[in-house]
């Protein structure tokens, strides 16, 4: 795959003194399966995760979460390090497996434990923890009843994230219910890229309706136990251009665009599902029961924003303009669409604030100076996306902080650990972490509030 290393003038020269305000939270995101590792200890439950990385191929590299970075029983450290790159918040997610190991029944209060000592840690240290509650990883014996094309799942999340809300309300705030919808009904059930591996569009539809249900659920249970809770969802969002102007491309981009884009901010937002992708996916919404879209549509208090590229859709499969620079995921680097991005989500829906949830780039890490990464390319990336976020804040977007994606090197999904999107590099063998020249300059940014020049190396 070729990487081409970002325009030099897009670089972060280019935006180097933008300053924001001085309460802007500056954070580093995670999610549980992809860092904690101890998989087996203090009671935690099967994941589906856990499942189908066991199953020939599903993983590129053939590992799993088992280990990960060790979060579990090093998180102290990793603690110490965020607050060594001046950070003041930070977004990781609760385990549900760990909490209730069957999905639903018996509280472990071992794991319930654990996140009581990382949140004290957290704020020991300064820094604000913002959980979320499901990052991917559902009970194994949840899926084994159905999964997310059964309702019951929904109720039995708002279950546990009620369980978790009131362990922890007395020192957590802000709450966001589940990340990227899009991905755990699409790539889960459709595609079967991902966990649970199921591959259909029935299903995909009915786990659709039930991630949003459990949002709207679990939105209530948690106002119910934590006092002025800040409660949200997290959304993923890839722009989408179609490949001239002919009816085939201009189908598929609006296709592509609704379910990507628009199939869970509408219904959130209260619009409910876009009409055009309903009817050419022949969807008859027999999951939607009465009530459902205006529990849904409850008012969030935050949106939470990952963004990572565009789109560009031809009438074809594949069909694909040259690229100027992409990732090591083959992710283009388009950092206009996302001001656009924010300026239309907040024209169209209007919420009370953002913050982005997630935004970063896996990049090859090659060139290393005395055995530090200089990942100026992950760097250029970062500065040219925050210089997007500081214009669409000028021009109104109300967005209150920004956590880059991810605090370590760890396990990308189904790409196992070959992509790393880490500001801290992880020996996977050692355990060992290191910050990256990235890590460096985001410290500088965090501490002054300001975009700042490149580091020497
Ligand atoms: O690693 C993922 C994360 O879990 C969800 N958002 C996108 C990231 C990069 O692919």
């Amino acid at each position: 795959m070729t990487v081409v290393h970002v325009d030099e003038e897009r670089a972060s020269t280019a935006e180097a003194g933008r300053r924001f305000p001085n309460d802007f939270l500056w954070g580093s995101a995670t999610s549980s399966y992809q860092i904690e590792g101890a998989a087996s200890v203090d009671g935690r439950g099967e994941s589906i995760w856990d499942r189908f990385c066991a199953r020939p191929g599903a993983i590129t590299d053939g590992s799993s979460g088992e280990v990960a970075c060790d979060h579990y029983h090093r998180f102290e450290e990793d603690i110490a390090l965020m607050q060594r790159l001046n950070l003041n918040a930070y977004r990781f997610s609760i385990a549900w497996p760990r909490i209730f190991p069957q999905g639903r029944g018996k509280v472990n209060t071992l794991g319930l434990d654990f996140y009581d000592r990382l949140v004290d840690s957290l704020l020991a240290h300064g820094l604000r923890p913002l959980p979320t509650l499901y990052h991917w990883d559902l009970p194994q014996a949840l899926e084994d009843q159905g999964g997310w094309p059964v309702r019951a799942t929904a109720e039995a999340f708002a279950d546990y994230a009620e369980v978790v809300a009131a362990r922890l309300s007395d020192r957590v705030g802000n709450w966001m219910t589940l990340n990227e919808p899009f991905v755990v009904a699409n790539h889960g059930y459709l595609t079967g890229e991902h966990a649970p591996g199921r591959s259909s569009l029935r299903d995909s539809l009915a786990a659709s309706h039930h991630v949003l249900v459990a949002h709207g659920l679990a939105m209530e249970r948690i106002r119910s136990v934590v006092r002025d809770a800040n409660v949200g969802i997290v959304l993923n969002f890839t722009p989408v251009t179609p490949v001239g102007d002919s009816p085939a491309a201009i189908d598929r981009q609006q296709i592509v665009n609704d379910i990507e884009n628009r199939w869970y901010v509408d219904p959130i937002g209260g619009h409910g599902y876009p009409p055009y992708t309903v009817d050419r996916l022949a969807w008859d919404r027999s999951e939607v029961r009465s009530g459902d879209m205006e529990l849904i549509a409850r008012p969030i208090d935050t949106l939470g924003v990952n963004f990572y590229s565009r789109k560009v859709v031809g009438a074809l499969e594949g069909e694909q303009p040259d690229r100027r620079a992409e990732t090591a995921m083959g992710w283009e680097i388009y950092p206009s669409a996302f001001g656009d991005l924010l300026r239309g989500l907040h024209k169209t829906h209007g919420f009370q604030r953002y913050l982005i949830t997630e935004n970063g780039a896996a990049m090859p890490d090659a060139d290393r100076v005395d055995g530090r990464v200089i990942d100026n390319d992950r760097l250029e990336y970062i500065a040219a996306h925050l210089g997007q976020v500081h214009q669409a804040m000028e021009d109104g977007v109300p967005v209150e902080g920004y956590f880059a994606w991810s605090l370590l090197d760890n396990f990308e999904w189904a790409h196992g650990y070959g992509p790393k999107f880490g500001l801290i590099e992880v020996d996977m063998t050692t355990q060992r972490r290191m910050p990256k020249q990235s890590a460096l300059w985001y410290a500088e940014v965090a501490k002054s509030g300001e975009i700042r020049p490149r580091l020497d190396a």
